[in-house]
């Protein structure tokens, strides 16, 4: 699915209420997890590996790319960002109850890149 232009909406909405709750109530770690990626032609890594976060714990996406693109964080609701060629600032990511949560890189090419294990 692209929904470019809705994601961005959507975005900015969830960041909002996310970075409003997020104290450190307690049981989870608050130390930020950072997510390598990069994407050079029709390589990407990593390549849908599970990685384990806490609930709440801060999360980093930091993508490299030859190209721009755009990721889909499986989360509900979903959230779609855009990169652009070269070194991108973190995607800051947060989630605020246990689950399973894909990314996967939908442009330029459709990949996974992790699988978090929110918990
Ligand atoms: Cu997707």
């Amino acid at each position: 699915m692209r929904r470019r232009l809705a994601a961005a909406t959507v975005l900015l909405t969830v960041l909002t209420s996310v970075t409003a709750c997020s104290g450190d109530d307690g049981g989870g770690s608050t130390e930020v997890k950072t997510i390598t990626v990069n994407l050079e032609g029709d390589k990407a890594t990593p390549t849908g590996d599970r990685v384990d976060v806490d609930v709440n714990q801060p999360v980093d996406i930091d993508i490299t790319a030859d190209r721009a693109g755009q990721i889909h964080v499986h989360s509900s609701p979903g959230q779609y960002f855009d990169f652009k060629a070269g070194d991108n600032d973190p995607i800051k990511l947060q989630f605020d109850r246990p689950g399973k949560v894909e990314i996967e890189f939908h442009e330029p090419i459709d990949a996974p890149i992790v699988e978090l294990l929110v918990q």
